[in-house]
């Protein structure tokens, strides 16, 4: 099949998902159109089937905000009439799904149908799409979607609950290349981050307020009270120059390494003892998952689709949101005891074959073949 996808090609979740996607399916025989505003981040090999095309938003002192919708619209119909796509998955509700509705349309009056597929992620539903503002935008492109998915059963749920939705909705979770994640603990250099008897705690996020970074630094506190620990902050966002003056204010800034966006996350995974994630919200929690295909136990909130990731007292621990000590207690339970530590980390890379992409990728495919017969 010949299919175009569209992604936030940044650090987020989404994009990493849609980018891991794509390179499957072309590896699988598909030739993938990246179309979007600039190379995604995981996109590092292009080749005869793995494309990109860059979605440019002229400049125009008229406009106070550049229409990238119009430039995506645009973009996408130029492209299936040049390169036959047959199909378009879009990642994220907002704006990508309106976009290839757009796009559907022009097409339609060349004569041309091209079906969409809508992967919903989560904050595009929970978090922006039910905004006020964008909800009618919102129904409307899940509903004029050929075939809509969701990351988890969670989310398909708050998506019934928030949205008017008259699809169908396929739930098909994330996924993880478990190859990627066969390192060696000897592998990694872990003596150049910390000391043999020192425990990793490691953190992964934009670092948005939904992901409650105060309580990573809270939880962290509490742990290294007991244990010797070091604590490592992944991402860069909003939230990050209030945790550094936390880390200092606790007096715990010698025990805490911020590396901002790095491409090494899964040399620092190889190096961990511990993932914590206490978000507010999470319709999955990718990062969990990459942690524990990494053999890195997980600590986190019980909120949206977590607890169908992470399985409590086997592959971590799930808390209420908000509670560091329970959280607190949880971590330390883990990490004190050496066998312990070794069995969460053995049972965290069985929890994460669960999610092995050779078993679901194929759900997409099935999802595309099913929509192109349906036209
Ligand atoms: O929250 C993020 O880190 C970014 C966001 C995104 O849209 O990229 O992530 C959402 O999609 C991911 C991939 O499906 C999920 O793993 C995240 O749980 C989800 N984030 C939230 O629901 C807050």
């Amino acid at each position: 099949m010949k299919i175009g996808i569209v992604c936030y090609p940044t650090f987020g979740g989404s994009g990493v998902v849609a980018t891991e996607l794509g390179l499957e399916l072309s590896k699988r025989g598909h030739e993938i159109h990246f179309i979007t505003y600039s190379q995604p981040v995981r996109l590092e090999l292009l080749s005869n089937n793995v494309h990109f095309h860059e979605v440019h938003v002229p400049e125009y002192p008229l406009f106070l905000y550049q229409p990238y919708e119009l430039a995506l619209s645009s973009k996408l119909v130029d492209m299936v009439k040049l390169h036959g796509i047959e199909l378009l998955h879009v990642h994220y509700a907002i704006p990508h799904a309106y976009a290839a509705y757009m796009a559907q349309q022009m097409l339609k009056d060349e004569g041309i149908f091209v079906p969409i597929v809508t992967t919903l992620h989560g904050t595009d539903i929970t978090l922006v799409g039910s905004h006020p503002f964008y909800k009618p935008a919102v129904t409307f492109s899940i509903n004029k979607s050929n075939a809509v998915t969701s990351v988890s059963e969670s989310l398909k749920q708050d998506t019934l609950r928030l949205f008017n939705v008259k699809r169908d909705i396929h739930v098909v979770p994330n996924f993880i290349d478990l190859e990627k994640h066969e390192y060696n603990f000897t592998d990694c250099q872990r003596e150049m981050m910390a000391e043999d008897d020192e425990r990793i705690i490691t953190h992964i996020s934009n670092f948005r307020e939904v992901k409650r970074i105060p309580d990573v630094i809270k939880v962290f506190y509490n742990i290294q009270k007991e244990l010797p620990a070091k604590l490592m902050m992944v991402g860069e966002g909003p939230e990050k120059e209030a945790a550094e003056k936390l880390t200092e204010d606790l007096g715990i800034s010698d025990r805490v390494i911020f590396f901002g966006n790095s491409h090494e996350i899964d040399n620092i995974l190889c190096f961990s003892d511990l993932f914590l994630l206490p978000s507010q919200t999470e319709s999955f929690g990718l990062a969990a998952l990459e942690a524990m295909a990494s053999g890195v136990p997980v600590i986190s909130t019980n909120t949206g689709g977590l607890s169908e990731v992470n399985e409590h007292g086997f592959s971590g621990y799930l808390s209420d949101v908000n509670a560091i000590e329970d959280m607190s207690d949880n971590a330390i339970k883990i990490l004190a005891d050496l066998n312990t530590l070794s069995q969460f980390k053995e049972n965290a890379k069985i929890q994460s074959q669960k999610f092995d992409l050779h078993n679901i990728v194929p759900k997409y495919e099935a999802i595309y073949e099913e929509t192109l017969k349906k036209f």
